[in-house]
């Protein structure tokens, strides 16, 4: 029996009643205690085939993925549940397996630091009495091989002080303290304590009230579109100028994007089946104990959606927006509505091209114009805008914005300039470690088909010679990657070194197979030795490209478990059997990001950092597909 109404497309966001049936049907099998919690429950997509016979009359399957945590040890139940069929479709078991963090016993495990009296000592060794003035970080722990983390889901937990409860906690570590605690037995294994180290003295506050006067001169900027938004929104599905594509929220993965095509003269070619962002890590580079094992992988042991923001108009995004609320499930398996997750508008983004012919008189400038897709996640004290930009000229783009407090230490006081190594110095006592944050992109390509070869492209010098007289000649190398040992690869600017996704079998009017590039910015790889405990786990980060032939299966860069997981899960073990990618369905992993030497203008919070690549047409049309967009005044072209 079902008691959902079906939804009208495969891919359309999950709706709270199917989370609630499909919490009923884990439920009622029997098998689940009432303890249980619910990490994940989202939609389990259908299968690719499934995807391009519909609409073919048959009734849409709606099935839904199910991670379930039964009791309080290391180990999680995998489930994929049939909501409009009412079945179970699979039901696995996995021992020595951590979900993410729980958001109830990161709760329970803060009341159960303060409750502990070695936890109380270690704090009136400091002076501090008053436990409500203590904030309390539950951080993934990691993997380290020490005793606590046998067969237990735990948390390593950091404090910080708050005189006022607005206060910055970060800019008042309580440096030396750090607890080990159990979390599905609500039991502090050890609370640590390498010596007290004084409470920096600055608030570090950022509220308007600790900043001061405002400036008074910042005139009212408005975007205004007296016709209207240039999209079109049908239930999820969205159509803008070219552009289509699907929109969903994953509790992982965060802001997916599906099936995004471009139609070129009333014929949809599809470009991407599934861009999301699989993976992210952010290794901290200090080696001191208080901070050496930090390692937050973000969607995997919390989860980009899980932590996305409900956006404010006006605040979070400008203009005349469209918003897409999600329905996520809590741990309980109950469904609630996320409003305004994602935020959808148009940006004007300068010129788009322009000449002005000296001979002829003409000048020709067209405006360009974004379609931008985004949601905000907030991490802990990290902020992380995801921003997908799609242009008329047929690019997208991906742009991570990075915000938020840095994750500090206390350090002793010490001559003005001085900082400890592998820090800088943000305010007086106060430190910031210099760590990454490195995402991976999973783009699951469809250029023109879904049979595509990734060509590594290098630009050079020419050797001196009768051929090269003047020594002028650059010479362009394009090298198809045709397995996936060889498509582990890194960036090289000095080479100008990008990637093209071809369809071999699809030529533009020159005569070219069509392709799309992957265009990388200026991005770190891992810094962390490959062998160390974060190498391992985050093997996905020590190369900026990966290709794999496409599993539905193979969905998140270190794997579907990262949490205290050993490492070598996720692309490296996937890659090691060296399949053949060339002129198959492959999956492009993009990874990119920072290395972020803090400054002091990062703090006390930081101006929004940029990570993040481009894809654009590279011979997938024949020419600037954007001629057609009109000037949008008489005085931006001679025509008008
Ligand atoms: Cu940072």
């Amino acid at each position: 029996m079902t008691t959902t109404e079906t939804p009208a497309h495969p891919l359309a966001m999950l709706e709270g009643a199917e989370i609630e049936e499909a919490a009923r049907i884990a439920r009622e099998t029997g098998r689940l205690p009432d303890a249980a919690r619910f990490a994940y429950i989202g939609l389990e997509e259908p299968e690719k085939d499934a995807l391009a016979a519909f609409p073919d009359g048959a009734a849409i399957a709606r099935r839904v993925r199910l991670v379930i945590v039964p009791g309080p040890e290391a180990s999680v139940i995998e489930a994929v549940v049939d909501v409009s069929a009412g079945t179970v479709d699979s039901w696995v078991e996995r021992p020595e397996t951590r979900p993410a963090l729980l958001f109830e016993e990161a709760m329970y495990a803060i009341i159960a630091c303060k409750e502990h009296p070695d936890w109380q000592a270690a704090m009136r060794r400091r002076g501090i009495t008053d436990w409500d003035k203590v904030q309390t970080d539950p951080w993934p722990a990691g993997n380290f091989g020490v005793d606590h983390e046998d067969n237990r889901r735990i948390t390593r937990v950091l404090f910080y002080y708050r005189e006022n409860p607005t206060d910055n906690g970060y800019a008042r570590p309580i440096e030396g303290v750090l607890a080990f605690v159990d979390l599905g037995r609500r039991e502090v294994l050890e609370v640590v304590d390498y010596g007290v180290v004084p409470i920096p003295p600055e608030r570090g506050g950022y509220l308007p009230e600790d900043v001061g006067p405002m400036r008074t001169d910042l005139t009212p900027l408005e975007i205004t579109q007296p016709d209207g938004a240039s999209f079109t929104v049908d239930g999820n599905l969205v159509e803008w100028q070219k552009w289509s594509m699907r929109v969903t929220m994953d509790p992982y993965e965060g802001l997916v994007l599906h099936t995004i095509g471009y139609d070129d003269g009333g014929r949809v070619r599809p470009i991407l089946h599934r861009a999301s962002v699989s993976e992210m890590v952010v290794p901290y580079g200090e080696p001191g104990p208080m901070h050496n094992w930090k390692n937050a992988f973000d969607a995997g042991e919390w989860g980009l959606g899980r932590m996305a923001n409900s956006l404010k108009l006006g605040c979070d995004c400008l203009g005349l927006i469209h918003y897409f609320d999600v329905d996520f499930a809590t741990e309980q398996g109950v469904p609630f509505t996320l409003e305004h997750a994602i935020c959808m508008h148009e940006e004007d983004y300068g010129i788009l091209w322009k000449h002005a012919d000296l001979h002829g008189g003409t000048t020709e400038v067209r405006r360009s114009r974004r379609l931008v897709v985004s949601s905000i996640s907030t991490v802990g004290n990290y902020e992380y805008g995801f921003y997908w930009y799609f242009y008329l000229d047929g690019t997208i783009q991906l742009e991570v914005k990075l915000t938020g407090i840095m994750s500090t230490m206390a350090v002793e006081p010490g001559e003005p300039g001085e900082h400890p190594p592998h820090t800088s110095m943000v305010a007086p006592q106060l430190a910031a470690p210099y760590h990454q944050h490195l995402f991976n992109v999973r783009l699951d390509v469809d250029v023109d088909g879904a049979l595509n070869t990734v060509y590594e492209i290098n630009a050079d010098p020419a050797a001196p010679g009768p051929d090269n007289p003047l020594a002028n000649s650059i010479e362009v190398t394009a090298t198809a990657l045709e397995t996936e040992q060889q498509a582990k690869r890194t960036v090289d600017p000095s080479r100008s070194r990008s990637w093209k996704v071809v369809n071999p079998d699809v030529r533009n009017g020159l005569g070219q197979p069509v392709a799309y590039k992957l265009v990388p910015g200026s991005t770190p790889t891992l810094l962390a030795d490959p062998d160390s405990s974060v190498g391992r786990r985050a093997g996905f980060a020590t190369r900026n490209l990966w290709v794999t032939p496409y599993r539905s299966d193979e969905r998140r860069a270190a794997g579907d478990h990262p949490n205290q997981h050993a490492g070598g899960d996720g692309l490296p073990a996937w890659t090691d059997a060296d399949r053949s990618i060339a002129d198959t369905d492959i999956v492009v992993w993009h990874t990119f990001g920072v290395t972020h030497i803090p400054r002091p203008e990062d703090w006390p919070v930081m101006p929004v950092e940029y990570a993040g690549f481009h894809f654009v047409p590279f011979g997938f049309f024949d020419r600037n597909p954007a001629l057609d967009v009109p000037p949008t005044g008489g005085h931006c072209s001679a025509e008008a």
